[in-house]
């Protein structure tokens, strides 16, 4: 039998939550309009909805948080991040951002324009949204294997060579000012990005002028995926291999509110200085002085603690099997889910779970509000919703990937609140003919998923 590590931490303080009866979970999701960002934390017994900002802080975090250093300017808290991602992740330049969809705003402000094109391992909600916002398109090199819940691959978060190669013969490479990669994939469930697959696209952008910048949000997972999954790495340490795959790029946009193992924060690394100077420029405009971006001294404080944290392996090990813990329990059950288990979740998949609700009636949107609605789990959707709608033709995106996502937040639940959430999901998948479809009551212009509002269709 397959064992799955204790959690390498002692408990010090505990958070005592709700758990409302089901008549009442009924109203507060209907209340929200079938959207679980839209319910109150304090009516979610186990939330999992996102691993985003929901981290445990160590003591020493804590303790981090009494040395902060609230000037306006010159921060010795931004000094000590600093020194951190430089030391960290090895690229020259750091400009501090709120969190990573500020980086993400002034990164595409910097190069994209209209006329670009922006490959990527996928799309991501907030960093398309940038990407386009600035005039730029997004298109997706991921390997196909990627939107198959099915296949079982070692590192399903790979560029496709040749279809990076296509894009470059079809729009010309002075027309990619860089391709986005994100190590891990969220939206495919949360898939590695190999070693070798990071090496060989820097070697073919490097080849044409290109730049690459990582989405390095979840990199720490990334590494220890490389460092269990692929030949030559597992005598490496997480930190000589999170410092590794940076190497093959110029750049990347962090969201410490994932591996930064912190509640806000993130920055945009560079080794270009004149980009460095054009981003010193914008974080003024947007985020704040270079010495804060966005965040308190004691927020940078807490990242860069939660930083040195992040790469110890017992850590990062406990993270990623307490994922696949859960994702084993629904395996066993027979519950579709996308294979192989990832990173910071499992992924329900929709399409699979719900067969006799198509994917117009939004059955990730669905599933998500039938789990609150049984169990009192909170979980997210990602599917056609979170895809939202071509900005040229108005139609929606209808991603192959139809999922609900159980992310787990780093160092907050125990192999119990997974068993519980493991035997809802179960339970719901015995009476899952039942459910019926939604519909849209308001759908927001941007971003829509965050704050849209369903009812169940006639
Ligand atoms: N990810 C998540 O829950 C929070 C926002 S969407 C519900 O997965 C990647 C890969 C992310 C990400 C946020 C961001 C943006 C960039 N890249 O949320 O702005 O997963 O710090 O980061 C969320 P911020």
């Amino acid at each position: 039998m397959k064992t799955y590590p204790a959690e390498p931490f002692r408990i010090k303080m505990v958070e005592m939550p709700n758990i409302l009866t089901k008549e009442e979970r009924v109203e507060a999701i209907k209340a929200a309009g079938y959207n679980t960002f839209q319910l109150k934390s304090e009516d979610c017994y186990i939330d999992l909805l996102t691993d985003s900002g929901t981290n445990a802080m160590s003591d020493r975090q804590w303790a981090g948080l009494m040395l902060g250093d609230e000037a306006y300017a010159g921060s010795r808290n931004w000094a000590h991040l600093e020194a951190t991602v430089k030391e960290y992740y090895g690229y020259k330049y750091v400009v501090p951002t709120h969190q990573g969809r500020g980086a993400e705003n002034i990164l595409s402000q910097i190069m994209c324009k209209p006329g670009s094109y922006v490959p990527g391992n996928m799309y991501f909600t907030t960093t398309r949204f940038h990407q386009e916002n600035n005039g730029a398109t997004f298109r997706d090199v991921i390997i196909d294997e990627a939107h198959d819940p099915e296949i079982d691959l070692p590192f399903k978060g790979n560029i496709d060579l040749k279809k990076l190669q296509a894009l470059i013969d079809e729009v010309g490479a002075e027309n990619i000012p860089y391709v986005c990669l994100a190590i891990t994939v969220n939206l495919a469930g949360g898939q590695p990005v190999s070693m070798a697959n990071m090496r060989s696209t820097y070697a073919l952008c490097q080849k044409h002028g290109i730049k690459v910048f990582y989405d390095c949000t979840r990199c720490v997972e990334n590494a220890y995926f490389i460092k269990i999954r692929e030949e030559g790495y597992a005598n490496k340490t997480i930190k000589e291999i999170v410092l590794e795959s940076f190497s093959y790029s110029d750049g990347a946009t962090m969201s410490g509110k994932k591996d930064g193992l912190v509640n806000i924060g993130g920055f945009l690394a560079m080794n270009d200085e004149g980009m460095y100077i054009r981003a010193r420029e914008l974080v003024v405009v947007y985020e704040g002085m270079p010495s804060y971006g966005g965040m308190t001294g004691r927020d940078m404080e807490a990242f860069a603690i939660g930083i040195q944290e992040s790469v110890r392996f017992e850590y990062i090990q406990h993270r990623v099997e307490q994922c696949a813990y859960l994702g084993d329990k629904l395996i066993a059950a027979g519950v579709p889910v996308v294979r192989p288990i990832g990173g910071h979740g499992v992924f329900l998949d929709a399409r699979k779970f719900l067969p006799h609700i198509p994917q117009e009636k939004f059955p990730a949107q669905t599933l998500a509000a039938h789990l609150y609605i049984e169990s009192g789990v909170r979980s997210m959707e990602r599917g056609i919703v979170s895809g939202g709608r071509c900005k040229i033709t108005g139609k929606n995106h209808a991603p192959k990937l139809e999922t609900v996502r159980l992310t787990i937040p780093r160092r907050v639940y125990t192999y119990a609140h997974m068993d519980i959430a493991a035997e809802a999901i179960i339970d719901l998948y015995k009476n899952r003919d039942k459910i019926r479809g939604l519909k849209f009551v308001y759908e927001p212009p941007m971003l829509r998923f965050f704050n849209a509002r369903f009812d169940y269709c006639d």
